[in-house]
């Protein structure tokens, strides 16, 4: 049996055992606990809708992902407020900020500003383009608080130039920064490190495409013959006539793997 067939074998809980990095460990234990690989992506525009969908979905949810910065009101009471729904339902938050720049820069960028994601955001992401001082720039401001990075080595759009080599590249970095950087961003599962956590957005019931670019594999397609770890689904969930028993039924689907 090749080695990745043994990985996915293990439980949550051998895998939050195993785990090194205390955001994955964190993890590990929410999914075990609230028997939940359901992340949701709340792609919307007012701070009362995101913590709107936070305080209704929040049961069925292991990680709530952000676009902090599409918010057209933000003030800081809102990820403050943000904070304390997720320690109220038990899920984590995940600025999905895919940082790009030099380390220098993205310190900035994570700690300051507006939004000042370091204060808040339990996981954050980067792509590897810059090669590893992002990582370095990134583990300055956040390995103190516990927080994590993943890692984008691989995308769901259609064309996605994140493929062969550069995936390799990016596990490799992974491997090497395994203090700081706790998964990826990917459609299957990369790595035999069982404290590496594997989030797939681009979800849906049924797979397809919307009409720029984002390519939907189904949960079985993403969990099962691919083996990623987390789920992450947007639009499918957020605009569907019932969001309460669709977050639901993808809680389920997605917990049988
Ligand atoms: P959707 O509504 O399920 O299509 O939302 C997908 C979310 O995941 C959205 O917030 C994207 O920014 C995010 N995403 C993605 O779709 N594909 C990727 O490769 C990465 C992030 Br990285």
């Amino acid at each position: 049996m090749p080695p990745i067939e043994r990985l996915s074998m293990l439980s949550w809980q051998d895998r939050k055992n195993l785990a090194t990095h205390p955001m994955a460990k964190k993890l590990f234990d929410i999914v075990a606990t609230k028997q939940t690989n359901l992340a949701l992506a709340c792609d919307v525009t007012s701070q009362a809708e995101l913590l709107y969908w936070a305080d209704l979905l929040g049961p069925f949810l292991c990680v709530f992902k952000t676009h902090i910065d599409i918010l057209e009101d933000f003030t800081p009471s809102c990820t403050q407020e943000l904070k304390k729904i997720a320690e109220r339902h038990g899920f984590l938050l995940f600025e999905d900020r895919k940082f790009a720049d030099i380390g220098h820069t993205v310190s900035l960028q994570y700690a300051g500003g507006l939004y000042r994601i370091a204060d808040w955001a339990d996981l954050i992401n980067a792509h590897i383009v810059p090669g590893p001082g992002i990582i370095d720039g990134l583990r300055q401001v956040g390995q103190n608080k516990g927080t994590g990075l993943l890692l984008l080595a691989e995308m769901s759009a259609e064309g996605t130039l994140a493929t062969g080599d550069y995936t390799q590249k990016a596990i490799a970095l992974a491997e090497k920064n395994a203090d700081f950087v706790c998964g990826f961003i990917s459609l299957r599962k990369l790595s035999q490190n069982p404290g590496m956590i594997h989030f797939t957005p681009g979800v849906k019931l049924e797979a397809g495409a919307d009409s720029l670019g984002q390519r939907y594999r189904t949960v079985e397609e993403v969990l099962g013959a691919n083996r990623s770890d987390i789920i992450i689904v947007g639009r499918d969930i957020c605009k569907a006539p019932n969001p309460v028993k669709i977050a639901e039924l993808y809680r389920e689907k997605a917990w049988d793997f």
